[in-house]
C-alpha cells in the first residue's frame, strides 16, 4: 500500500546513542490511523547515504518524516552546529525520492523556519508531533488541502507560514507504544532506555526553550501507561532509564502518583532510573517514593547558588533550597548532582565564588559546568541581553555569524566582567576538584559533553556500565 506508506528517519548520529523515543510515538500514532510506518535509524549506520538509498529504492512513501532533536551541542567551548549535517541527509533523501518530506523535533520546534528554509523543506512540525503528522498524512492521502494541520510550518510566498503548536493532553493522543526503535540497542550501546512521565514547563526561567517545545501547560501521563512502557521496554531486556520530562518533579502531584504506581508494580526492584528534578517542589516524601520506585540518581538544574543571580535568571528558588535539597538526599541515600549555569546576568567573580564554594560545601556526587548561556529567539533572555543592541561585535556575546541576529548559530551570552577570562576564573575556583564537570577545549572529549564522548562509549558498549552518563563518569572516576 505505497500510498498510505509513511518513512520516519532518525540522522541522530552523536555517541553514546541516545534512543529516538519520538519516532515510537510518532509511528504509533501513524499505525493507529491505518498508515504504513517505517523507520530508517542513521544513529549506527555505516553508510548513510547507502542505507537512505537502500530505503528508499523502490518505495514510494506519501511522507518522509526527519526528527532533528539537537540543533547544536549547547556547550559553550564546542559550539558543534548539528543544522548543516540535518541538511546532509535532506539532500541524500532528495536524491533518492520526490516524497514530501517534514521536519519536527527539540531542536526543530526551536527555529523551525529557518531550519526548513535551511533545509529547502515543504513542511515542519513545531511541538508535539502525534496529533499533526498523522493528520498530515491523512490529508496528504485524500489530496487534500493541508495548510490547517495544527503546528504545521508550510510554504508560502518567499518564507514560510507556522500554525500555532499542538499541546493536547495524552486522553486526545492515539495510543503510544515503543515497538518501532530498536530500544535493546539503545540500551546496550547508550547505557540507558527513556519513558515520559508528562510534557510542558509553566516556569519562568529566562534562558530555557522547553515551555516553547513542550508548552507550558502541564500535560500528565497516566501513571499506569508510564508504569506500562517500562514493563514493555524491560520485557525486551531494558532496566536502566532516563526520564525524558523536562523536570520530573513538575508538577509534584504527578511525580508521586507515578512513583506509587511503578513501586505498587514491583519495578522499583527490577529497574533503575535516572531523572532531572527542580530544586523545588522537592521534599523527603519525594524522595523516598523515588528509590521506592528505583530511582538511582537526581540531576537538579540548580543554575547558581547566588540568590541575585537566581533571580535574574527568572529561578523561582534559593541558595536555601538548595542546601535542603542536598541535605535531603544525603538523608535518603540518593545520589544527585548539581548542573550549573554559569556566566548569565550579573556574574562576577564573586558571584562565582560563592556558588563554587556553595557546591563545595554541599558536595553532590558531581557537579556540572555550562558556561555561557546559550541565546535563542524570543526568549527573554535574548531581550534582556540585546536590548535593541546589534549582536554584531558585542563583547559579551560569543559565536554569533555576521549579520546575524536570531541566534541560530550556536550563541552564548557571557557576563562582560567576566568575559573571555570566565574559564580561567572558574578553573582556579574548581581548583582540580574532580567532583565538577569542567572542560578547556583541550579536552573536549572527556568531559561532561555527551556529544561523542569517547569515554562513556567505550565504558557502556565494552565494559558494561548503565545508567544516566554523569553516574557513569562518576563510577569511572572510582567514586
Ligand atoms: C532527557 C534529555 C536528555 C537525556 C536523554 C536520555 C534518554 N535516554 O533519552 C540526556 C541527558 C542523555 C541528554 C543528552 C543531550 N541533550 Co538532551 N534533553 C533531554 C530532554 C529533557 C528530553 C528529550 C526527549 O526525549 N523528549 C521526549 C520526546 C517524546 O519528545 P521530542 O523528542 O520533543 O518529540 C516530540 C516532538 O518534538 C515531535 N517530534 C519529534 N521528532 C519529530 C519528527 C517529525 C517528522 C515530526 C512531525 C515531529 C517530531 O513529536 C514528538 C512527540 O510529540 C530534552 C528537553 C525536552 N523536554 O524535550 C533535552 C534536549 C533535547 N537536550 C538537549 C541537548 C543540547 C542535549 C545534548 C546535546 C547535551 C550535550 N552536549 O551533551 C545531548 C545530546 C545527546 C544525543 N545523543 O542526542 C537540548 C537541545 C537544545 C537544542 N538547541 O537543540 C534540549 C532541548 C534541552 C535544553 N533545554 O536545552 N538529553
Ligand atoms: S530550566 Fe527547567 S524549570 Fe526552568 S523552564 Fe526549563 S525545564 Fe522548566
Amino acid at each position: 500500500m505505497p500510498d498510505k506508506s509513511v518513512l520516519l528517519i532518525n540522522p541522530n548520529r552523536i555517541k553514546p546513542p541516545v534512543a529516538p523515543v519520538a519516532l515510537d510515538y510518532l509511528a504509533s500514532a501513524l499505525h493507529s490511523g491505518g498508515f504504513r510506518a517505517e523507520l530508517l535509524d542513521l544513529c549506527f549506520s555505516r553508510d548513510v547515504e547507502e542505507d537512505i538509498a537502500h530505503a528508499l529504492g523502490g518505495n514510494e512513501y506519501l511522507l518522509i518524516g526527519i526528527t532533528f532533536r539537537n540543533t547544536d551541542d549547547v556547550y559553550y567551548v564546542s559550539r558543534d552546529f548539528m543544522v548543516p549535517r540535518l541538511k546532509e541527509v535532506v539532500d541524500a533523501v532528495r536524491r533518492h525520492s520526490d516524497a514530501p518530506i517534514v521536519l519536527g523535533g527539540t531542536g526543530y520546534s526551536i527555529f523551525p523556519e529557518r531550519i526548513a528554509g535551511y533545509c529547502g523543506v515543504p513542511f515542519g512540525i513545531w511541538g508535539d508531533g502525534e496529533v499533526p503528522i498523522l493528520e498530515l498524512a491523512e490529508r496528504l492521502a485524500r489530496g487534500e488541502d493541508v495548510r490547517g494541520v495544527p503546528g504545521l510550518i508550510y510554504r508560502e510566498g518567499d518564507g514560510y507560514r507556522k500554525n500555532p503548536a499542538c499541546f493536547p493532553d495524552f486522553s486526545s493522543m492515539p495510543p503510544l507504544g515503543r515497538d518501532w526503535v530498536d530500544n535493546r540497542r539503545y540500551h546496550d550501546e547508550g547505557g540507558m532506555g527513556s519513558f515520559e512521565a508528562g510534557r510542558g514547563c509553566d516556569s519562568g526561567c529566562v534562558f530555557c526553550p522547553e515551555p516553547v517545545i513542550k508548552g507550558r501547560r502541564y500535560r500528565l501521563k497516566p501513571p499506569s501507561d508510564v508504569a506500562g512502557e517500562i514493563e514493555s521496554l524491560l520485557s525486551r531486556g531494558v532496566n536502566h532509564f532516563h526520564t525524558c520530562d523536562s523536570e520530573f518533579n513538575l508538577p509534584y502531584d504527578h511525580a508521586r502518583e507515578v512513583c506509587r504506581e511503578l513501586a505498587r508494580r514491583k519495578l522499583g526492584d527490577r529497574i533503575r532510573w535516572y531523572t532531572y528534578l527542580s530544586p523545588l517542589p522537592f521534599d523527603a516524601e519525594l524522595a523516598r517514593l523515588m528509590v521506592e520506585a528505583g530511582c538511582a540518581g537526581i540531576n537538579f538544574g540548580v543554575d547558581s547558588g547566588c540568590d541575585e543571580i537566581l533571580e535574574g535568571l527568572g529561578r523561582d528558588f534559593k541558595r536555601e533550597d538548595l542546601i535542603r535539597t542536598a541535605s535531603i538526599c544525603r538523608e535518603t541515600g540518593i545520589p544527585f548532582m548539581f548542573d550549573l549555569l554559569i556566566g548569565g546576568p550579573g556574574e562576577t567573580e564573586d558571584t562565582l565564588a560563592r556558588t563554587i564554594g556553595l557546591m563545595k560545601e554541599l558536595s553532590p556526587v558531581r557537579v556540572g559546568i555550562n558556561a555561557g548561556v546559550r541565546l535563542y529567539p524570543g526568549l527573554e533572555m535574548a531581550d534582556i541581553v540585546i536590548n535593541e543592541e546589534s549582536v554584531e561585535g558585542r563583547p559579551d556575546i560569543y559565536g554569533a555569524h555576521p549579520g546575524e541576529e536570531d541566534f541560530f548559530h550556536p550563541t552564548f551570552y557571557v557576563s562582560p566582567t567576566l568575559g573571555e577570562g570566565m574559564m580561567d576564573v572558574v578553573e582556579r575556583l574548581v581548583g582540580g576538584d574532580r567532583r565538577f564537570f569542567f572542560a578547556r577545549q583541550e579536552e573536549v572529549d572527556d568531559n561532561f559533553n555527551y556529544n561523542d564522548n569517547s569515554l562513556l562509549l567505550k565504558a557502556i558498549k565494552e565494559e558494561g556500565y548503565r545508567g544516566a552518563f554523569w553516574d557513569i563518569l562518576r563510577k569511572l572516576a572510582g567514586d
